[in-house]
């Protein structure tokens, strides 16, 4: 096992670390970045009156739209000669959210991403195959540069491209595989449409996130694939991939890279600081960027948070697996769900294959929310024809109770047959809004 040090450290040590980088970033933002200097001077604030860890909450909470409103480099703290990368994230809808590197950034980041991929079982030495995308994502780059760092051959495959994806793996022999997880699952159904079993090849480990998850989806992956399958935890505007990591001996929560971002659970709605365990939006201030940091950034993530030493030996805090965005909470007949609470209980019906999406329609003033779920190939080929539709009605059935008992909601069921949802190329699209368009009756 890879412990780092700083991973193992006593609270009071990476508090007082904590702070005093703490400290260092607000008079970064204060002298370099004017929209921070403004909250600060409409508060009557200096960077000096930061004194604890709990003084944090007198600082500004910053949102994506204030980074949309300073597109593209308006909250950058160093001058241009000094930045090395940018990478940026497409939004629904108007500009992409601009960030920025200087190569001591790049260089940190290649050290949390070491860090993970050590924490999720990697070794130097050893083949990992990067199945995140390169380019303006920060999936790929972010995990190529870790992998390099910790001493791994690193193979810079990206999206796309299923047969050559197989011929790699089969070819070179990785231990570990990144990618989304709706991504992977794809690549392991083509392997196993193809007759293969993804199961015997080389892999044991696996690196998966950028996307909401369940554990049913971990646990369907672990099978598939033959291997301990780790959550990894980032985002564009606090640096990409590598804020959190699962650890594979636990693989129970992320540890926090604290060290280098502090974190806060708010009330989405109220704002509030919320105590430990208790669920709500994550809040991350860089301690440690150079060209972008960013203060009590609101991610729309929603989890929570717990201290305490973990069976890896880390005493890092940790995050618990994200439920899903603020955005993406379906409210239905006001009950709250996400995807991924869904996903849990879908994956678990034997008749199911692991793909779905929910569908927002519109009727009158009335708003529709269908579940699209697929029957797997065994299914569709033991049903004989002349009872498929009550079998087909007898599932819909049997979807609507498993929702309407786990949870809370009533909605309607669409079962669809083998491959016609959309297989994942990248991130994988689970909520199809089609409010804005004439329904077809
Ligand atoms: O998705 C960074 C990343 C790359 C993370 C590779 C992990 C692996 P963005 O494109 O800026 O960055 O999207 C960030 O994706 O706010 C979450 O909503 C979601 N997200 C990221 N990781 C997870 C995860 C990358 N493990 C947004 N579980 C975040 C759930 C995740 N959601």
């Amino acid at each position: 096992m890879i412990l780092h040090e700083i991973e193992t450290v006593s609270r009071t040590q990476m508090e007082r670390l904590q702070l005093e980088r703490l400290q260092r970033v607000a008079h970064v933002v204060y002298n370099h970045v004017p929209f921070y200097r403004e909250h600060f001077d409409k508060r009557q604030l200096k960077p000096e009156d930061i004194k604890s860890l709990s003084d944090i909450k007198m600082l500004p909470l910053t949102t994506k739209k204030d980074l949309r409103d300073h597109y593209p480099f308006g909250l950058f703290a160093v001058k241009r000669e000094e930045m090395v990368r940018v990478h940026a994230s497409s939004g629904t809808s108007g500009k992409p959210t601009v960030v920025g590197y200087t190569q001591n950034d790049i260089h940190m980041w290649g050290d949390i991403v070491a860090r993970s991929i050590a924490m999720a079982g990697g070794r130097p030495g050893e083949v990992l195959h990067n199945a995140y995308g390169y380019g303006l994502f920060t999936g790929g780059l972010g995990l190529h540069y870790g992998s390099e760092k910790l001493g791994m051959i690193t193979v810079p495959v990206s999206g796309g491209n299923m047969s050559r994806q197989i011929t790699l793996i089969e070819d070179f022999k990785p231990t570990v595989i990144c990618g989304t997880p709706s991504y992977i699952l794809n690549l392991a159904e083509t392997m196993e449409a193809e007759g293969k079993d993804p199961s015997i090849l080389s892999l044991q480990y696996g690196i998966f996130g950028a996307e909401p998850w369940s554990n049913s989806m971990r646990v369907t992956l672990e099978e598939k694939l033959g291997i301990k399958a780790c959550d990894i935890y980032g985002l564009s505007e606090v640096i990409g991939p590598g804020v959190a990591m699962e650890c594979h001996e636990a693989q129970e929560g992320l540890h926090i890279a604290e060290d280098h971002f502090l974190v806060e659970v708010i009330h989405p709605d109220t704002l509030e600081p919320l105590p430990e365990g208790e669920v709500g939006e994550l809040v991350f201030t860089s301690l440690t960027k150079e060209a972008f940091p960013i203060i009590r950034y609101r991610t729309g993530d929603i989890a929570s948070i717990q201290h305490g030493k973990c069976s890896c030996g880390r005493t890092t805090v940790k995050m618990s697996r994200v439920k899903g965005r603020v955005d993406d909470m379906l409210i239905i007949r006001g009950v709250n769900v996400f995807p991924s609470e869904m996903e849990h209980f879908l994956l678990q019906v034997g008749e199911l294959a692991p793909h779905y999406q929910v569908h927002l329609k519109k009727k009158g003033a009335l708003d529709l929310v269908e579940l699209q779920v697929e029957i797997t190939d065994e299914f569709y080929r033991k049903v004989s024809k002349d009872i498929q539709h009550e079998k087909i009605n007898e599932l819909e059935a049997k979807v609507k109770g498993l929702m309407k008992d786990h949870c809370y909601v009533s909605m309607d069921i669409k079962v669809r047959p083998p491959k016609e949802i959309p297989r994942s190329e990248g991130k994988a699209i689970r909520i199809v809004d089609l409010r804005e368009e004439p329904m077809l009756q």
